[in-house]
């Protein structure tokens, strides 16, 4: 059996290299599987013979509170930055003024990722260590370990060897995983490198295991029992030892090659499956490396060549409205096609209304658009003496374009959006919410399966879900679906029919009406009908409530959608009426002293007072040591110098809505 585990293993090894690093697989993904499964099964029957550089030891080791600080044996030095060919000349000047005339230079793409430096012993991954500030940088073996073009041994034991190298994420896999962010209510990356980052500082593997990180390595940092006398010579060893070395890099014999080589990486950038931000240019001789030296943070035989942001010019066609997954609404510019950054662009984001306004942008305008490292291009200049007087101003709908709901923008944001509950852009989301635990608590039913029923056209509307028992057959039916667990699910959407209507309006996932809100809301108009019903005033009468609440619950259940997916619920047998259940007490301001002063916006100081003594808190007439806060409104005066002399925290009606919502 040991003599399997390890043959095992290096057959994985070698088929992870070929797939990962050569991207020319040998066999299927079944294959491979099979393989895998065996050794695993093998592993567990002998799991005195684990080692962790097993294949199945990628993953392994508990979720981190924090990461070690590893200090740098060689320095992770940062690279110059050049911008134009006059620059990068003046670079090779200077260096043909400490080392002669005769100089190579490799010329390698410039990955924009974040550096790392793995360091092995015997050949094997030991440490792995993200750059920082060059001198210290973190601890994140586990995560880099998840990345299977990583190897964890290398083909040959060298003593020592540090490589450095940039980890980075695709192009696609960096799409994707905004997709999944959008889906799950996180923040999105502002592009891959962002996202590269993020996910290598995971503190859990698992995490950085799904995220799909690779890696192109272009440095030996430190090695023991071997020399070269070139880079070129030692990347060359270091794609034999088993590493997936940066791509393509050329050796240039002339400044006039670096610069060809430079425009053509500069051609195939759009192509590429992952971003560049520029090209790296490296002396090739290690010796006249040696007698270039380094300042104190960058080396004097390297420059990074930054490509500028490509612009050109274009007309604007039409602009067209995005629907995105939170219901935000995109202004999209549609576009001459034009060739730039290597693709052609025939789209470009306006961002949202304020930026239109801003520079003015019109239908038919003559524009310049950028492209720069992100994937998305932006209109970033309107050529206004090209205008002809029929260019047309644009305004946002005030429907939806993919639903028909009303469109809404609240006060201080930019943002204009739908607020149809069943719009099929936001459709997925709306049963995720609708579902979850605080809200329905509807169990086994994931986000994949919601993805698989809608798919299969099962639900279309909320009220689906309590149909979906008909379709019992088909579901056991589908992938990974037992008797047990369909009957599970469905007896847990039975279950929800009776839930009281708090869980239900929160299902409903309006704007600013929370989980307690929610249980204000069902408490107070006792149904849902009653909510229905109810004014602006009747809502903002709840003392928790401001405006943009009540806006919101009057706004949503006014709509024509809202009625509608109601009505069904209701015939679903869903239950509409309160169960009378008191909410829990909220005593967050337990403890505190509030100081009130001046006028609010919107609130009587006796409602302040109410809402205040509603969540534990106190009121009291003047500032002490002893006060907490002093709510502050307009014409404010001496508690205010007072709570200022004492130093204590002044709070408006903004921040005191935030700490009650
Ligand atoms: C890259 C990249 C970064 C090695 C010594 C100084 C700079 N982002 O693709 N750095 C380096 O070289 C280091 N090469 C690269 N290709």
């Amino acid at each position: 059996m040991e003599k399997r585990i390890r043959e095992l293993r290096e057959l994985i090894s070698y088929h992870d290299y070929k797939y990962y690093v050569e991207d020319s697989p040998e066999i299927s993904d079944y294959e491979y599987d099979m393989l895998y499964r065996e050794l695993e099964r093998l592993e567990a029957l002998r799991p005195d013979l684990v080692t962790p550089d097993s294949p199945t030891q990628r993953v392994g080791g508990k979720p981190k509170e924090g990461f070690e600080k590893v200090v740098h044996t060689v320095q992770m030095q940062s690279l110059n930055d050049v911008f134009s060919r006059e620059e990068l000349y003046s670079f090779a000047q200077r260096v043909r003024e400490a080392v002669g005339e005769s100089v190579e230079y490799t010329v390698e793409r410039k990955i924009d990722g974040l550096s790392v430096s793995l360091e092995y012993e015997n050949g094997v991954l030991v440490r792995g260590s993200t750059r920082g500030d060059g001198v210290v940088g973190e601890d994140v073996t586990a995560n880099l370990r998840t990345i299977r073009s990583i190897p964890l041994v290398l083909k040959e034991p060298v003593p020592f060897l540090e490589v450095r190298g940039e980890v980075f994420i695709s192009k696609k896999e960096f799409l994707r995983l905004n997709e999944e962010q959008e889906a799950s209510g996180q923040p999105l990356f502002a592009n891959p490198r962002n996202a590269a980052a993020g996910s290598l500082r995971q503190l859990d593997p698992k995490i950085t295991a799904g995220r799909k990180l690779d890696i192109f390595v272009f440095n030996v940092q430190s090695i023991r029992g071997k020399t070269f006398e070139t880079h070129h010579e030692s990347l060359e060893y270091l794609k034999k030892l088993g590493f997936k070395v940066i791509p393509d890099y050329r050796v240039c014999k002339s400044m006039d090659e670096v610069w060809e080589e430079i425009s053509r990486i500069g051609e195939e950038r759009g192509q590429l499956s992952y971003e560049i931000d520029g090209a790296v240019v490296k002396v090739n001789s290690l010796a006249q490396r040696d007698i270039l030296g380094s300042t104190s943070k960058t080396p004097r035989w390297a420059v990074a060549y930054k490509f500028p942001a490509e612009k050109k010019v274009t007309v604007i066609k039409n602009i067209w409205v995005n629907v995105g997954r939170t219901g935000v609404l995109t202004p999209n510019a549609v576009l001459d096609p034009v060739r730039i950054a290597g693709t052609t662009v025939s789209r470009a984001t306006l961002h949202n209304m304020d930026y239109i306004r801003e520079k003015d942008i019109r239908i038919g305008d003559t524009v310049v658009i950028q492209k720069a490292g992100d994937i998305i291009p932006e209109v970033v200049e309107v050529l206004k003496e090209k205008r002809t007087g029929e260019e047309k101003v644009f305004e946002m709908p005030d429907k939806c374009p993919v639903c028909g709901a009303q469109v809404v923008r609240e006060e201080g944001e930019a943002a204009y959006r739908c607020t149809g509950i069943e719009c099929p852009a936001q459709f997925f989301r709306s049963i995720v919410h609708f579902t979850s635990r605080d809200a329905m608590n509807i169990e086994g039913l994931g986000p994949a399966l919601i993805d698989a029923f809608l798919k299969k056209g099962f639900i279309k509307g909320i009220s689906d879900l309590y149909y979906l028992h008909l379709r019992k057959e088909e579901i056991m039916g589908m992938e990974r679906m037992g008797q047990k667990s369909v009957e599970n699910l469905l007896s847990s959407i039975e279950r929800s029919r009776d839930n009281d209507i708090d869980r239900l309006i929160y299902g409903f996932g309006l704007r600013h009406i929370g989980l307690r809100a929610a249980q204000l809301l069902s408490e107070n108009f006792g149904s849902i009908e009653e909510l229905q019903s109810a004014s602006f005033e009747d809502v903002l009468k709840i003392p928790e409530f401001g405006e943009k609440m009540a806006q919101s619950v009057v706004q949503f259940f006014s709509q024509e959608q809202t009625r509608d997916t109601i009505e069904k619920l209701s015939k679903a047998g869903v239950n509409m009426k309160s169960k009378g259940r008191k909410p829990l007490k909220d005593n967050r301001f337990e403890g505190l002293t509030f100081v009130l002063t001046g006028t609010l916006p919107s609130y009587t100081r006796e409602e302040a007072s109410g809402i205040i003594e509603s969540f534990g808190g106190k009121t009291s007439g003047s500032v002490s040591r002893k006060t907490s806060y002093v709510l502050a409104g307009e014409g404010a005066g001496s508690k205010l110098e007072k709570a200022r002399e004492l130093g204590i925290k002044v709070i408006d009606e903004e921040e005191f809505r935030r700490m009650i919502s």
